[in-house]
């Protein structure tokens, strides 16, 4: 068994749980926030058996967007922060980053 790890965007996370369950995979839903952009994501945990793991791959692929975000850096702490001029920047955020984890045991009561 596996456990995907799936980090996407907050603007794709209830098209992505829609498919999911249309598609019959048990998935839990986990409100997080990106270490970079410090902006809110979702994190969803799908448990799979091995061969399953590629179709659920495709639902994530085919549901979570590519988009491009405006960032504007942080200051300098110190030094030249009179000159400093936060031009904002473009990052490419998403579709989705992806962990597949072995699974040890998995126990349901
Ligand atoms: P954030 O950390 O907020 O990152 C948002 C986007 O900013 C990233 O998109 C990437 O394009 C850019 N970015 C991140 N760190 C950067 C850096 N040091 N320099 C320049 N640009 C940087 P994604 O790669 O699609 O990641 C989207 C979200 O997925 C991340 O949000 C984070 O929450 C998660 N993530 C991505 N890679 C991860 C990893 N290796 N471990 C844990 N979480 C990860």
């Amino acid at each position: 068994m596996k456990l995907i790890i799936a980090i996407v965007q907050d603007k794709d996370s209830n098209r992505l749980q829609n498919a999911l369950i249309k598609e019959g995979f048990r998935a839990t839903k986990l409100a997080s926030t990106g270490g970079f952009l410090r902006a809110g994501n979702t994190t969803f945990l799908v448990g799979i058996e091995d061969e399953k793991v590629e179709e659920v791959l495709e639902v994530i692929r085919a549901n979570c967007k590519v988009r491009e975000q405006l960032v504007t850096p942080v200051s300098p702490v110190s030094g030249a922060a009179d000159s400093y001029i936060p031009f904002p920047v473009e990052v490419q955020v998403g579709g989705a980053a992806v962990f597949v984890v072995q699974v040890e045991r998995f126990e349901h009561f």
